[in-house]
C-alpha cells in the first residue's frame, strides 16, 4: 500500500532534478569555506532574500538557535507567539546553549501585533527584572495551522523593538509558502528583520538544510557559532546543490500545496462535528479540532494509517495535515473520504 504521508511537508523526497544536481555536484571542504557549490548556495540565498549575506546550516532549529545565540546574552529573556517552534520544539534549546529564558505572548490565531509585544518587553527593568533581549517571530506560523502575518504588522513589530534598542528575528522555516500567501516576496517579508532563518527541507523539498541570513558581520559570527555547534560539515555540496535546485524551481510549485490544503480545510468542515474555518487556511497546513465527533487524535491517527494515511495529532483534540509535492489531489479526496467515513461513525 503506498502511503498517503501528510504527517510534514519535511516528508517529501529529492525530485530527480535535485538527485542529478547532487550526484554531479562540484564539491570542497566547507570548513575552509572551499565548497563551491555551498557558496553558490549561500550567494543565491542571500540575494533572495535582500540581505548581505546566508549560511547553509544542517537544520532549522540549528539555525534558529544560531540567531538566538548571536542576539543574546545568557540571563535575558526572548519574547515570542506562544504556540512558537522555538518555544515548544526546540527541546529547551534556547536554556540550554543561550542561557536566556523564553517570555510566551498568546497571539491572535498565532499573530502578534506590537501592542501585545511591547507589553512584555522589559526594557531597563530594575536590576532584579529579566530584561528582554530578543523577539522572535514566526511567519508562516506552523502550528497556528501555516497563518501568515501581514507585513505591516511585522514591520510595525520591528520598528517598535528596533526603537528600544531590541533585534527581531523571524523563524521563516516555511518563508516561502508565506511570500504566496501574502502575495509578496520573501525579500519583503525579511527586510525589517534582523536575522532569519528559512528551512530548505520542508515545502521546499531538499533533503536536508536550512539557511539563515542577515548582515556580513552576523554571518561571520554564525559560522564559528556552527562549528562549535558540531555543523561545520565537509564535501555538503551534494546537499546544497539540491537545496539550491529547491530555492530555483520549488517556489512555483507551491500554488498546488496551498490549493490542496484548502481542498481538505472545506472538505473537513461538511464533516459533522469537525471545527475548522476553511478561510484560515492560507498555505499548506491544516489544523482541526475533532473534539466533538467523540474521537480522540491518537485513535483517529492510528486508524488512518490502517487506511493508508499519515497523519499526526498536535494535542488531544487537534489533528494536523501538511500538503506538500508528494501528494496530488487524488490522494487528497481519498483522505478526505477516509476521514469522512472514520468520523462520521461515533
Ligand atoms: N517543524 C516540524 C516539526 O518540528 C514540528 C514540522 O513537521 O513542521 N521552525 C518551524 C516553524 C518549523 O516548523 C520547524 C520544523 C523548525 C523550525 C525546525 O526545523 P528542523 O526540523 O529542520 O530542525
Amino acid at each position: 500500500m503506498k502511503m498517503i504521508d501528510l504527517r510534514s511537508d519535511t516528508v517529501t523526497r529529492p525530485t530527480p532534478a535535485m538527485r542529478r544536481a547532487m550526484a554531479e555536484a562540484e564539491v570542497g571542504d566547507d570548513v575552509y569555506l572551499e565548497d563551491p557549490t555551498v557558496n553558490r548556495l549561500q550567494e543565491l540565498a542571500a540575494a533572495m532574500l535582500g540581505k548581505e549575506a546566508a549560511l547553509f546550516v544542517p537544520t532549522g532549529t540549528m539555525g534558529n538557535q544560531i540567531c538566538v545565540k548571536l542576539h543574546t546574552r545568557p540571563g535575558t529573556e526572548v519574547v515570542l507567539e506562544e504556540r512558537s517552534h522555538i518555544l515548544n520544539y526546540e527541546m529547551g534549546a534556547a536554556a540550554v546553549l543561550s542561557g536566556v529564558t523564553l517570555r510566551p505572548v498568546r497571539g491572535d490565531n498565532g499573530i502578534l501585533d506590537w501592542e501585545r509585544v511591547a507589553a512584555a518587553i522589559r526594557r531597563n527593568p530594575p536590576y532584579y527584572v529579566t530584561p528582554t533581549s530578543l523577539i522572535t517571530l514566526e511567519n508562516s506560523h506552523n502550528m497556528a495551522g501555516g497563518a501568515t502575518m501581514p507585513l505591516a504588522t511585522a514591520r510595525e513589530i520591528c520598528d517598535g523593538a528596533h526603537s528600544l534598542g531590541l533585534p527581531v528575528h523571524l523563524d521563516g522555516a516555511r518563508i516561502f509558502n508565506a511570500a504566496l500567501a501574502l502575495g509578496t516576496t520573501v525579500a519583503e517579508i525579511a527586510a525589517p528583520f534582523d536575522s532569519v532563518m528559512f528551512c530548505l527541507s520542508k515545502g521546499l523539498g531538499a533533503p536536508a538544510g536550512s539557511m539563515i541570513v542577515g548582515s556580513r558581520q552576523f554571518i561571520e559570527q554564525a559560522v564559528s557559532l556552527r562549528k562549535l555547534l558540531g555543523g561545520g560539515m565537509r564535501q555538503v555540496g551534494v546537499l546544497a546543490a539540491a537545496g539550491l535546485v529547491a530555492l530555483r524551481q520549488s517556489p512555483a510549485l507551491l500554488e498546488h500545496d496551498h490549493q490542496h490544503a484548502r481542498r481538505l480545510a472545506i472538505g473537513l468542515a461538511g464533516i459533522p462535528g469537525v471545527s475548522i474555518d476553511p478561510e484560515s487556511v492560507r498555505t499548506n497546513i491544516v489544523i482541526f479540532d475533532i473534539a466533538a465527533t467523540g474521537h480522540s487524535t491518537s485513535q483517529l491517527s492510528a486508524d488512518l494509517r490502517d487506511r493508508g494515511v499519515l497523519a499526526n495529532g498536535i494535542s488531544p483534540r487537534e489533528m494536523r495535515l501538511v500538503t506538500h509535492y508528494d501528494v496530488d489531489s487524488d490522494q487528497i479526496d481519498e483522505t478526505l473520504s477516509i476521514l469522512a467515513q472514520l468520523l462520521g461513525r461515533p
